[in-house]
């Protein structure tokens, strides 16, 4: 694995101080309990021998924490288990450690901002995984463009998201690639004419998805009877909610982060709203049944993975994350995992640990076998596959297949 010079060195010194330190917010690590923390004299540290050079430092900034929190977590699952595996199989080379510093955003803006510069400017990481949400992407992507770092999302469903630069990729499928085909669905087997939207205004995913939903009910032939907005951290929708029970839809499409969804769809049942509640990426956490309970029955949803894909590499990962967990993966699992595989990949392929050796081995990256199948990016750094439908049912996701 060919590194800078300057960057060894520096890395030589960061891994001792990390070993020192044995910080909790990694991945990575001395997982295997062969490292080099066991009885040592932590004042005369042992020289450090070729393997503890071959130290990888990626970043990973995600919302832990929060309104959000429910997301990242299981994005942070994922990118754990790849890890694991990554460093169990000495697949950077004999030795060679992955390590994943996390940073937590809390799904905000500021905070995505500084956990980019700090996983650059101080960690010197040379790549970063994530942030959480586009909202966070649209400010903080830039900098890891203008560092020369690449990034990839796993979660970032917004339009406009990798146009930000060369830099940025992301393993989520954008809305405008799932939501005309859930919406197509529906139209078929419900004869879906007239709805009624309510969505977030002040978040650049809900308002992207609104802004697909829009148009694609267009090109359907969808009739929209009544658009209500909402912001982030609003707990009370009875006003939108009774503009909608108003003109009777046959589907109420919600643009909306898990929070706000989930008591949209209390709120809604509650006031005897009967209509099928439809949404986007947003919905694709089974925390949201949790939080929502019985109103989550019926909701639909556009997503990019299924639990029960028959592929070989999502069998396994299912199991080993039951195994490593104790519960189901989800959505935003099974991209992380897949996110944190890719970079692993191109970093073997470009058999370099230079930011833009990694970039020109992603962009190139041939086909790989992950839980999201056959994986590889198109000329603009998207994902491309084919997109399920979701219905809850007994509050868990199923496929819808009426
Ligand atoms: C985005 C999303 C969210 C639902 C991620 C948690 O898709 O912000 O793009």
């Amino acid at each position: 694995m060919k590194s800078q010079k300057s960057g060894l060195v520096w890395l030589v010194l960061l891994s001792m101080v990390l070993g020192l330190v044995a910080c909790g917010g990694e991945t990575g690590g001395n997982s295997g309990g062969e490292g080099n923390m066991g009885g040592e004299d932590f004042n005369e540290p042992e020289p450090m021998d070729s393997s503890e050079r071959d130290l990888i430092l990626v970043g990973a900034a995600h919302a832990l924490s929060g309104p959000v929190g429910l997301y990242g977590q299981a994005i942070k699952n994922g990118i754990d288990l790849a890890v694991n595996e990554i460093n169990g199989q000495d697949f950077l080379g004999d030795g060679v450690q992955f390590r994943v510093i996390f940073e937590d955003t809390r799904g905000e803006k500021e905070a995505g901002v500084a956990a980019f510069e700090k996983l650059i400017e101080e960690d010197g990481v040379v790549a970063i995984l994530g942030p959480t949400l586009s909202d966070t992407a649209f400010v903080a992507d830039p900098v890891a463009q203008e560092s020369g770092i690449p990034v990839i999302g796993s979660s970032n469903t917004a339009i406009g998201i990798t146009d930000m630069g060369d830099y940025v990729f992301r393993t989520s499928l954008p809305e405008s690639a799932v939501i005309p085909n859930t919406l197509q669905v529906l139209v078929d087997s419900r004869g879906i004419a007239r709805v009624a939207i309510l969505y977030g205004n002040d978040d650049q995913f809900t308002q992207s998805g609104y802004q697909v939903f829009a148009t694609s009910l267009a090109a359907l032939g969808v009739e929209v009877l009544v658009t209500e907005t909402f912001v982030q951290g609003d707990t009370d929708f009875s006003e939108q909610l009774a503009a909608i029970e108003a003109v009777n839809p046959d589907a109420i499409i919600v643009s909306a982060l898990a929070s706000e969804a989930a008591q949209i769809m209390v709120q809604a049942r509650a006031m005897g709203l009967e209509a099928p509640i439809v949404g986007g990426n947003g919905f694709n956490s089974p925390q949201l049944a949790d939080l929502a309970g019985e109103a989550a029955e019926g909701a639909i949803s556009g997503s990019a993975w299924f639990v029960d894909n028959p592929n070989e590499a999502n069998q396994a990962f299912v199991a080993a994350y039951r195994k490593a967990f104790g519960t189901g993966p989800d959505q935003f699992a099974a991209q992380s995992y897949t996110a944190t595989w890719v970079l692993a990949h191109a970093i073997k392929n470009a058999d370099s640990t230079e930011p833009a050796a990694i970039r020109d081995a992603l962009a190139s990256l041939p086909a790989i076998d992950t839980p999201l199948g056959m994986f590889s990016f198109d000329v603009l750094r998207d994902p491309v596959h084919e997109p399920v439908v979701l219905i809850v049912r007994d509050g868990e996701f199923a496929l819808y297949d009426e």
